[in-house]
């Protein structure tokens, strides 16, 4: 086997091999960005309507107690690809798009999970993982030596951070797609380049989005951004159809690989800031721009699953749907996110939003459908965890699950697929501010941590800090309204110790 993951070494069970040979399902991990629990009309949403979605979840399985490992993209992605708590890696938080990348070649990934059990392996969209062995060193204008092809990927077409960091251009196999030898690409998160305008210095080119808050350097396409880039001519991209291009190369992908098992980690940049959706949706939604994307979300999932059926592939397909994170209103562009939500609870029945140690950060809609799923409309409140998507997929493909003793990842197959209802005992949850929350199927815990009461940029939303314990009975106080830390002091004890004794690996 060529990797080992951190604590223990995984290998293809030989005698398993040929049986999975004949049932292995396709398998799509459609991962939405910022898109709230709320978000989805499946999910309650009322002002907006995503039928593609909603299609899965009746044939399928719908979770309501599902968490990401973060509330924010970078950890919660590097927790779902490795199996990996984001505390046990340095350089986890939201990351610049110089950063190098994070997740390191000799890790096992659920990429490598596929590929050694035969599959074709894709990530394609928004990555946000780093790139490169050394950060702010990448060629732009060459080939970059650490890519999604180090950690699995047999292709990828990706964005390298997100929509609103430099560099503005996709990224495949290792180069700049649609390279322009015209106008070399430099990117910096230090300073700007000479004579290159900036959202601050020139409001006058904010022809399309301006900030609200932060957002004021390099402007492509009439929207400033994080970070410095200059040159990128043709390959920049228009964020009009950045959801066109990753849905044209996801569906490209499935069809060159019809015949042969796949596994495509599609990454959406919907509904992420800056959001700028493809025209057609303008006025599409009485929510804006927010809602637009909302809508065009459901389009790129209605896409894969149309080109399923073309190819006479769906049945033979497993399509896993998750957000890295809550939901955001203003994420730092005036985009009425907030003016326009009238009444749209974009993070559900939970408190706080992205960022928090409230469950708005983490809860995640979560639905599991096709291949192998016994839903067929079946609403799950079964405690699960992206954590578990490494062991999990493991055990899709048949593979040793001997390495899980050794990871952070467990095999929850037959919960993912509606075969039982045990819960995972337990989710941990990194708000940006690296607190750690833990819960249970029926309590909630944060530890006490004194810093501001809210993000202190302009998002609005709550931390979760408190200098004391936080306790709440999730299953009567979803909102967490009511701590009872005091009533309770065995279970803070006992949840704090949890917390230690994963911290430290025990
Ligand atoms: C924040 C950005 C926010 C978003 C976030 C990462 C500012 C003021 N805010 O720093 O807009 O980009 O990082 O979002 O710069 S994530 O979903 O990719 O984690
Ligand atoms: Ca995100």
């Amino acid at each position: 086997m060529k990797k080992t993951v951190l604590f223990g070494t995984l290998t293809l069970a030989c005698g398993v091999a040929a049986q999975a040979q004949s049932s292995r399902p396709n398998v799509i991990l459609i991962l939405a960005d910022d898109l709230g629990f709320g978000d989805l009309s499946c999910y309650g949403a009322h002002q907006v309507k995503t039928p593609h979605v909603d299609s899965l979840a009746q044939a399928g399985i719908r979770f309501t107690n599902a968490h990401a490992c973060a509330a924010t993209s970078t950890p919660s992605r590097y927790s779902l690809l490795t199996g990996q708590y984001p505390f046990r890696q340095r350089g986890t938080d939201v990351a610049a798009g110089n950063a190098a990348s994070i997740i390191k070649s000799e890790q096992t990934t659920v990429a490598d999970i596929f590929k050694q059990a035969g599959y074709r392996t894709a990530a394609i969209g928004k990555w946000h993982l780093g790139l490169g062995s050394v950060t702010a060193q990448q060629d732009w204008n060459g080939t970059l030596d650490v890519t999604p092809a180090d950690l699995g990927f047999d292709y990828h077409y990706i964005m390298a951070a997100t929509a609103d960091r430099v560099p503005c251009v996709y990224i495949e196999q290792g180069r700049v797609a649609n390279y322009d030898a015209s106008a070399p690409i430099e990117v910096s998160y230090q300073q700007n380049f000479a004579g290159e305008p900036t959202g601050r210095e020139n409001p006058e080119l904010l022809t399309k989005l301006r900030p609200s808050h932060g957002h004021d350097q390099s402007v492509v396409n009439g929207i400033s951004r994080i970070g410095y880039m200059k040159g990128g001519g043709a390959a920049l991209w228009r964020d009009e159809d950045i959801a066109d291009s990753i849905a044209t190369h996801a569906v490209e992908f499935i069809a060159q690989n019809a015949s042969t098992p796949f596994f495509l980690y599609l990454c959406t940049n919907d509904v992420h800031v800056p959001r700028m959706p493809h025209e057609r949706f303008r006025g599409k939604s009485a929510m804006g721009l927010r809602g637009e994307a909302i809508l065009q979300f459901d389009e790129t999932v209605g896409k894969v699953t149309q080109a399923l059926r073309e190819l006479g592939i769906a049945d033979n397909t497993l399509i896993i749907l998750t957000s890295d994170n809550g939901s955001v209103l203003d994420d730092g562009y005036e985009d009425q996110a907030e003016e326009l939500a009238n009444g749209h609870q974009a993070g559900g029945p939970w408190r706080g939003g992205k960022y928090s140690s409230y469950e708005a950060g983490s809860v995640v809609s979560f639905i599991v459908s096709g291949a192998g799923c016994r839903g067929k409309g079946k609403v799950s409140d079964a405690l699960i965890s992206h954590i578990d998507c490494l062991a999990s997929m493991a055990a899709l493909t048949n593979q040793d699950l001997s390495f899980t003793k050794n990871t952070d990842s467990q095999n929850h197959l037959k919960t993912w697929l509606g075969k039982n209802k045990s819960n995972r005992p337990f989710a941990i949850k990194m708000a940006y501010n690296h607190t750690l929350s833990l819960r249970t199927d029926k309590w909630k815990y944060i530890p006490p941590k004194v810093g501001p009461s809210h993000v202190p940029w302009g998002t609005g939303i709550e931390t979760g800090n408190s200098p004391e314990p936080q306790l709440y009975n999730i299953k009567k106080d979803p909102a967490e309204k009511k701590n009872l830390a005091k009533e309770r002091p065995d279970l803070v004890e006992c949840y704090q110790q949890w917390i230690e004794d994963i911290r430290s690996g025990k």
